[in-house]
């Protein structure tokens, strides 16, 4: 690619031209550069000049990723870094945000000044990205969200990700239905929430709550377990003293919650799953997860798909295309359940439709297809 083709590259997706102004850079670089010998010299303008063309070649990316706090943000990061590659066109700097808010403002930040091409933003939390979004925008930087959502402000280009509330109404739609197919007329519920404010959190929470409201549920507590593992056994030790022989389902907002919420109910000598006495519920679908929903421990699994990669990339050339994009893709994901007692669940959507899905029952080729 020349530096030409570079320009074209900045202008058509809106954003600076950083292809230029790195190959600018390099050669201010190289005429600073002061040097005692001729061959000093030489190969000090080689090497800038060598900058120059490794990352003026490519498009520049920065990625602030939320953390590393689960299976599916593995997956997750896994996947953008495989798809927004250097045999991909792709100079990408990534920086893991440890569930840390200011941390990811900084990182957004951080890349504005640099004046990458594009920016992807996983929001740790939905809200308080008005002005840095606003930054970027005024610096010409194509803003792409993925996963969880930015909800105060409209200031991106395009997002893409999972409907949060459908995964919460579908796993409500499903209790209502296991309950009613098994003859259990009280759910006693504990939940343990994701990170607080993350839009996985609100959203799931939304549309469980819908079925909890709607059908009388006893919810016995709510308590953040902050996605991970560690966070789900804490709750969970918790809940098994204060609620010993309260409750029948455990809702977890995702797979390493629940495998935490598993060790404190093994300690506790509550049984669980299939055969047990709790109904336990999870999100996520990763394949630690659906191992133990084959293995009958976890009863139904909503997925949330983390594969984000190939749509961000996609996203990326066409905007270098000059196309328009999106404003939002959502990403399709099944349901997975232990058993096979129900085809499909019907629920109303987040949009307000009117939806039948399929219930899909867990084998090995599932697990080993999944990430
Ligand atoms: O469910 C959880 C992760 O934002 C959808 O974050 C994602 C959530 C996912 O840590 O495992």
């Amino acid at each position: 690619m020349t530096v030409g083709a570079l320009a074209g590259c900045g202008s058509s997706s809106g954003s600076s031209s950083s292809g230029s102004s790195t190959a600018a850079q390099a050669d201010t670089t190289a005429a600073d550069v002061t040097t005692e010998s001729a061959d000093e010299a030489v190969s000090a303008l080689t090497e800038a000049g060598d900058t120059a063309a490794a990352s003026g070649d490519l498009i520049t990316v920065g990625f602030a990723q939320v953390g590393h706090e689960s299976d599916w943000r593995t997956a997750s990061t896994n996947s953008v870094q495989a798809a927004l590659s250097k045999e991909n066109g792709i100079d990408l700097q990534f920086v893991d945000c440890d569930n840390d808010s200011a941390a990811q403002l900084d990182a957004v930040r951080n890349f504005i000044q640099q004046g990458v091409d594009y920016i992807v933003i996983d929001p740790i939390v939905s809200t308080g990205w008005d002005t840095v979004l606003t930054e970027a925008e005024d610096a010409d930087i194509p803003v792409i969200v993925i996963d969880r959502t930015i909800d105060d402000s409209d200031k991106y280009t395009a997002w893409v990700g999972s409907e949060f509330t459908n995964e919460g109404l579908a796993a409500g739609a499903w209790l209502k239905a296991y309950a009613e197919a098994k003859g259990i007329s009280d759910l006693n519920i504990l939940e343990i929430t994701g990170t607080t404010g993350s839009s996985a959190e609100i959203g799931r929470t939304k549309g469980f709550h819908q079925y909890i409201d709607d059908n009388g549920w006893n919810l016995l507590d709510s308590q953040t377990g902050d996605f991970t593992q560690d966070g789900g056994q804490q709750v969970m030790e918790s809940y098994v003293k204060s609620y010993a022989g309260q409750f029948n389902v455990v809702i977890c907002q995702n797979d390493n919650e629940a495998f935490g919420a598993i060790d404190a109910m093994d300690a506790a000598g509550v049984s669980y799953g299939v055969d047990g006495d709790v109904i336990l519920i999870s999100f996520d679908a990763c394949s630690a997860g659906l191992t133990d929903v084959l293995a009958g421990k976890i009863n139904a699994d909503f997925q949330c798909n983390p594969l984000q990669g190939p749509d961000c990339l996609n996203l990326i050339q066409k905007l270098e295309a000059g196309e328009e994009v999106p404003k939002q893709t959502f990403m399709a994901e099944p349901w997975y359940v232990a058993e096979d007692i129900l085809p499909n669940i019907t629920y109303t959507n987040n949009a307000g439709e009117e939806v039948t899905e399929d219930l899909i029952v867990v084998d090995q080729s599932i697990i080993d297809a999944d990430y």
